[in-house]
């Protein structure tokens, strides 16, 4: 009866250091690093506008990707940027019918997106995201 009730502790001490121990070697922070990004997709139309599709986003706080698909003859891209970024995050420039993209983690704020081409922000080709936690 003794020896069993001390077999038993020990099992449960064997298990509880274990996952301790998964915890420790940063199971939550890969679980964390292979979810998903939330996703938020604009294109630049068609028509050398110099405006991407929507001027205003939402995303959840954490890893976030912002993906511009070109439709415009001229090359674009998307970038982002704000004061809780220590430096902005630039994506490919590219031409028509191909991909930008830029992936940051976010925390909750105000950033700006916005073509890194020479003269297309400033004609308007940005927008703001908005973070919630
Ligand atoms: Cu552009």
């Amino acid at each position: 009866m003794r020896t069993s009730t001390i077999r038993r502790a020990s099992l449960a001490l064997t298990a509880t250091a274990a996952l301790g121990a998964a915890a420790m070697t940063g199971f939550a922070a890969t679980s964390q690093a292979t979810k998903p990004p939330a996703t938020r997709t604009v294109t630049a139309p068609a028509g050398e506008k110099l405006r991407y599709s929507a001027t205003r986003l939402k995303a959840p706080a954490g890893r976030v990707t912002l993906k511009m698909i070109n439709r415009d003859d001229i090359a674009h891209n998307i970038a982002v940027r704000g004061k809780k970024l220590a430096k902005p995050r630039i994506g490919r420039i590219v031409g028509m019918g191909k991909i930008s993209k830029v992936t940051a983690t976010l925390p909750a704020g105000t950033y700006t997106y916005y073509c890194s081409v020479f003269g297309h922000e400033s004609s308007g080709m940005r927008g703001t995201l908005t973070v919630k936690a």
